[in-house]
């Protein structure tokens, strides 16, 4: 009987400690008892209602939450603590994360919606075999612009906003690499010039687009364009088409001097609570018609040619928001700098910044 009141006890303490142990590993991971994905995406980049559907579909609960660019992104995961199970980056921010491992690889193997993405946005320098990325949205940096308020003048080029009658009329996206790309491409420079004399020599430029320069804002400046409070703003084409879908006296050009060509692709944080249920995500944006509802949502360019299939003739056939390869071409897309040279773009940038106040 002692012997059995011993056991009895043993076993108790036993599973006690391992009750214990659980629970201390699922507040860890941020689990809330069940299943859960963290999500950290740009704003209004995906349509609420599939994170509804995932959820309803899987049975995993989703904990969004967003940023507005990939300075902010990258920082906020490299200070740790969080457990972000899904991330959206552009390629040299997917580069810089490679770099400082803080993403895990991929298995394909739970991707079999892969097939779906066009070949153009796969196996891209920044992710070689995409081992750490799977495409999610691509796009231009561009000028949406409203000729109206111009008096019916078309704009074309970068140099065009720092014309004087541009006073106080330009709104700009608040994007070390987008505001510092401008002023570079402006100058007939690379966005990606790492030489010191052309990047003073463009924020010298930038400080003189200062008095044209209404605000830089966040995602507020679709509402801003939309209801007309600016004549012009640089923008991610995605934003562009949105905005002009809500009024259709504005129009989006890609400068003639140059500009960006930027690939959002997802990736899995090493910080990931829970891979598995990241995996599933991931397989269910890249659905077609998952991917073509989001597109039609968000107002960005799917990368996936079974869901481009499937959208509206009027979308997919805009060349503005889906120039061919040819017109692509001619951009740039961001290198990863390097940690030195990118903080250096942040610093300068900020510098702009601080000259408007
Ligand atoms: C969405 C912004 C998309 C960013 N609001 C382009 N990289």
């Amino acid at each position: 009987m002692k012997q059995l009141t011993r056991a009895f006890i043993v076993i108790a303490a036993l599973s006690l400690v391992l009750y214990i142990a659980i629970d201390r590993l699922n507040s860890s991971q941020g689990y809330s008892g069940g299943n859960t994905l963290t999500i950290y995406n740009w704003g209004d980049y995906i349509d609420p209602e599939l994170v509804d559907k995932f959820e309803e579909e899987t049975g995993i609960k989703v904990i969004y939450q967003t940023f507005d660019s990939n300075e902010a992104m990258l920082t906020k995961i490299q200070q740790g603590g969080t457990t972000f199970d899904i991330a959206v980056p552009s390629e040299y921010a997917i580069s810089k994360m490679k770099d400082e491992k803080l993403v895990i690889p991929l298995d394909h193997s739970k991707l079999p919606n892969l097939k779906n993405i066009d070949q153009r946005f796969m196996d891209l320098s920044f992710d070689p075999g995409n081992k750490y990325s799977i495409p999610y949205f691509w796009g231009t940096v561009g000028i949406v612009y409203n000729p109206e308020l111009l008096g019916g003048k078309e704009i074309t080029s970068w140099d065009d906003l720092w014309n004087p009658d541009m006073k106080n009329k330009i709104l700009l996206a608040d994007g070390a690499r987008e505001v510092m790309g401008m002023g570079l491409n402006s100058l007939g420079y690379s966005l990606n010039d790492t030489e010191e004399a052309h990047l003073q020599e463009a924020k010298a430029k930038l400080n003189r687009l200062t008095p044209n320069v209404k605000a830089i804002v966040g995602d507020e400046i679709k509402m801003l364009l939309a209801n007309e409070e600016a004549a012009a703003g640089v923008v991610w084409s995605g934003d562009a088409s949105e905005i002009m879908a809500e009024n259709e006296n504005l129009d989006y050009v890609v400068p003639e001097e140059g500009s960006n060509l930027w690939f959002d692709n997802m990736v899995i944080p090493k910080t990931a609570a829970n891979p598995e249920a990241a995996h599933q995500f991931i397989n269910f944006m890249l659905d077609p018609e998952t991917a073509a509802q989001n597109a039609e949502y968000v107002g960005y360019s799917t990368p996936n040619k079974e869901a481009l299939a499937i959208l509206p003739e009027e979308i997919s056939g805009d060349e503005r928001f889906y120039p061919d390869a040819e017109t692509t071409e001619k951009l740039e897309v961001y290198d990863n700098l390097g940690k030195k040279m990118l903080a250096h773009y942040n610093e300068l940038f900020l510098e702009f910044k601080m000259h408007r106040k």
